[in-house]
């Protein structure tokens, strides 16, 4: 199927401004859109605050229902927009079709979430008087999302945010403005079903860096959740703490699995691959580092180079693709830098070269890496996103866990054993220092049902399931009287007289 046909699905006009948006898949231009400038920023935000405005009185069950709406819609779009979403980011169509489910997952979440937004009543130390948490919408949340996850991690914000009466002004990648005006048709489809949603509750700005961060500087957006490298949270956190916003980050991973002795290979073996390989390595789940116990090493390692001989490459929306292309040239150059430094500092790297470039000489197709490291030295300890694997021995169970969190990021992370002890460890308070720890299940591919984030360089938010969704309310505490009298707190004394 072609672009055009697919952004037609849509409505987007494949052109409608100067900036190229290339598919990885071949290099071809799919489209052109236009950047906002900082005027049309400036009045989208306006507009966004006019929207919270008149959605905070809407009842949050009402809210939900605008997005069971779009739920609905996402269902019934959701090969098309799995298919944008493979041609313009370049994983396979089941990784696309695989990240529309997730979006339809966190609908249907906040629909459920939509009547649980619940405070807790507290035990007042004063007579005849009644304490309580209340959770208010918080306001227009800016929603800065990566290309690696084009929709699903939008989606994540957004179904919270709009259940919880807040507008969205979503900013994504510059590499996938497509699919973004995509869900936002989407969007408009449920709004207008639902009939009465104010205009510009749902808005998508397009730009680059900098209009990022005219979304973070500005005091009228309460909360912005941005996703992507460390380097850029390190920029954009400061900026929006200096003005007192509130920042939901999740940055880089650097994950890892630690494959014990009693471990099952054949599980594990899967995990791995579907977890180093998967999205071309370009998940911040994805795993990056391995540590292998030396009793299995051996055996597990020959066969995880098999399987990666065999892997089938090619072009994503093609069936039987297991590996798609990188996203583009720097990310391939990134990848042999990193491929390089590993070898000088004494690797072994089985595949990491370029492939399929005659068919494809405007793509980025790559065998996934393997590299055999004597240790983890510097090269292991930084992200790269693509798909490496560093591969590293151990002998001992504890050195394994301090080395597994002597890296500075910390997303995701899992053990595979089938000694109860070694997993609990591993679980336990001196164990794994991630946001995610999985016990036989590899980093990758966590269900939206869990807080999603995680620790040190990652940067500490929480997206998502569990209780995600406070991140996008203000707190209240509320103290009512009904007693007769004015009993102050901490039985202060505070005679004014008759
Ligand atoms: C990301 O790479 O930014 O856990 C998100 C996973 C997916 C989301 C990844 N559910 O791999």
């Amino acid at each position: 199927m072609h672009a055009a046909e697919i952004l037609s699905h849509f409505a987007i006009k494949p052109v409608s401004g100067d900036h190229a948006v290339h598919s990885p898949a071949d290099g071809a231009e799919i489209g052109r859109v236009a950047f906002d400038d900082a005027a049309a920023i400036d009045r989208k935000i306006a507009q966004s605050v006019a929207a919270f405005h008149a959605w905070r009185l809407v009842p949050a069950p009402r809210r939900g229902e605008l997005v069971r709406l779009f739920g609905e819609e996402l269902r019934a779009h959701k090969d098309m927009l799995g298919r944008l979403v493979s041609l313009e980011m370049g994983k396979i169509l089941q990784e696309g079709l695989g990240e529309v489910q997730e979006m339809i997952d966190i609908c249907d979440f906040a629909v459920g979430l939509s009547r649980q937004l619940y405070g807790l009543t507290i035990a007042s130390e004063r007579p005849g008087h009644r304490m309580m948490e209340q959770w208010h919408p918080a306001g227009p949340v800016a929603i800065i999302s990566a290309f690696n996850f084009p929709v699903a991690v939008w989606s994540w914000n957004a179904a919270l945010a709009l259940v919880c009466g807040d507008s969205v002004l979503w900013k994504p990648s510059e590499k996938t403005p497509l699919t973004a005006l995509a869900v936002q048709a989407l969007f408009a489809r449920a709004a207008s079903r639902f009939g009465d949603v104010p205009a510009h509750l749902s808005q998508v700005v397009l730009g680059l860096r900098d209009a990022g961060e005219r979304l973070a500087k500005d005091a009228r957006i309460p909360v912005v959740s941005a996703t992507g490298s460390t380097r850029m949270g390190r920029e954009l956190g400061p900026v929006v703490a200096a003005r007192f916003g509130r920042s939901i980050l999740e940055l880089g991973g650097n994950n890892a699995m630690i494959v014990c002795p009693s471990a099952r290979l054949d599980l594990a073996l899967r995990a791995i691959v579907f977890s180093a390989v998967g999205t071309a390595g370009q998940r911040c789940t994805s795993l990056r580092r391995l540590f292998v116990h030396e009793a299995v090493y051996e055996k597990l390692v020959p066969q995880l180079k098999a399987i990666y001989a065999g892997l089938p490459i090619g072009s994503p929306l093609e069936t039987g693709t297991l590996v798609g292309p990188l996203i583009d040239r720097p990310a391939f150059e990134a990848m042999q830098r990193a491929l390089h430094d590993a070898e000088a500092e004494g690797g072994r790297i089985t595949g990491g070269g370029r492939t399929l470039e005659r068919e494809f000489p405007n793509a980025f197709y790559v065998h996934p890496a393997i590299a055999e490291m004597p240790d983890q030295t510097p090269v292991v300890m930084r992200e790269t996103f693509a798909p490496i694997l560093y591969v590293m021995r151990y002998a001992d169970f504890d050195t394994a866990i301090a080395q597994h969190n002597a890296v500075p990021q910390g997303l995701s992370s899992c053990v595979f054993t089938q000694d109860m002890q070694e997993a609990e460890k591993f679980l336990a308070a001196a164990g794994s220092d991630c946001g995610i720890a999985n016990v036989n299940i590899g980093p990758s591919g966590a269900e939206i049902g869990g807080a999603f984030g995680g620790e040190k360089e990652t940067g500490g938010g929480r997206e998502s399931g569990s209780d995600a969704w406070k991140a996008y309310m203000r707190r209240q505490t509320a103290t009512v009287n009904y007693s007769d009298a004015l009993p102050l707190a901490q039985g202060i004394s505070f005679d004014i007289g008759p």
